[in-house]
């Protein structure tokens, strides 16, 4: 997946018409979109069809799956029919329902990133814990796409040194959440941002601004 200047937008918004405009607002800069439940719970997953047929975007769908194998394969069966090209599925529930998804993108011909730890604060008391298990079960099942926190460079780095250079590492946690661009970069190979650029009176400039920072 190439992501244009390393930024992938996450459009959180609740209204497909708003999605279309902001993304069209963007379309020079960005190329790759991620959609999660805001937009899928308010408008549907053809949510998903409708920016793909109108734009010619990766969609990451940020669904964060974490159930049964049996209910992840028919989860990710039906997001990659929408025409996703990649999901965002959940480590800590194990290796067969990690399984489960990878099986399914590979029928598809999609991918599967791995979420290890996450940028909330609230990551810390549980997840930290196991999110270097959960990179090393990653990399032990061949994965090569993974998301780890922005918001706690330290573990950004750890993380990367587990699924090594060759893997994509995407970074959610920038503006709103505390992340720095510059130095999530050091690290990650994209960074996804939301509310910095889909609440900003004018998108194209937010991400004009941080394309000028991440470049100096
Ligand atoms: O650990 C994660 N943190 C996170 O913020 C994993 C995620 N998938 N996200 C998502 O990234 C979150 O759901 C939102 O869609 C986006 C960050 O948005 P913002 O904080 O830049 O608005």
């Amino acid at each position: 997946m190439e992501v244009k200047n390393r930024i992938i937008l996450a459009l959180d918004v609740q209204n497909i018409k708003n999605a279309l405009k902001i993304v069209e607002d963007v379309s020079e800069q960005i190329n790759t979109i991620k959609i999660g439940y805001p937009l899928v719970l308010s408008e549907g997953l053809e949510s998903i069809t409708i920016l793909k047929e109108n734009f010619d975007y990766n969609v990451i769908a940020d669904f964060k799956v974490a159930d049964i194998p049996e209910t992840n394969t028919t989860i990710t069966d039906i997001t990659f029919k929408a025409g996703a090209d990649a999901i965002i599925v959940h480590g800590f529930v194990g290796e067969d329902s990690v399984l489960a998804c990878l099986n399914s993108a590979k029928n598809h011909d999609k991918d599967v990133f791995l979420l290890t730890e996450m940028s909330n604060p609230g990551a810390s008391m549980f997840l930290e814990n196991v999110s270097e298990y959960i990179a090393r079960m990653g990399k032990n099942l061949g994965i090569d796409k993974f998301v780890a926190p922005a918001t706690k460079l330290h573990r950004l780095a750890k993380i990367r040194s587990i699924v090594g250079e060759d893997s994509f590492l995407i970074a959610p946690g920038v503006g709103f959440q505390g992340g720095d661009p510059e130095k999530t970069l050091e690290y990650a190979d994209a960074l996804i941002i939301g509310r910095s650029i889909y609440s900003s009176k004018n998108p194209k400039k937010a991400v004009e601004s941080i394309i000028n920072r991440i470049k100096l």
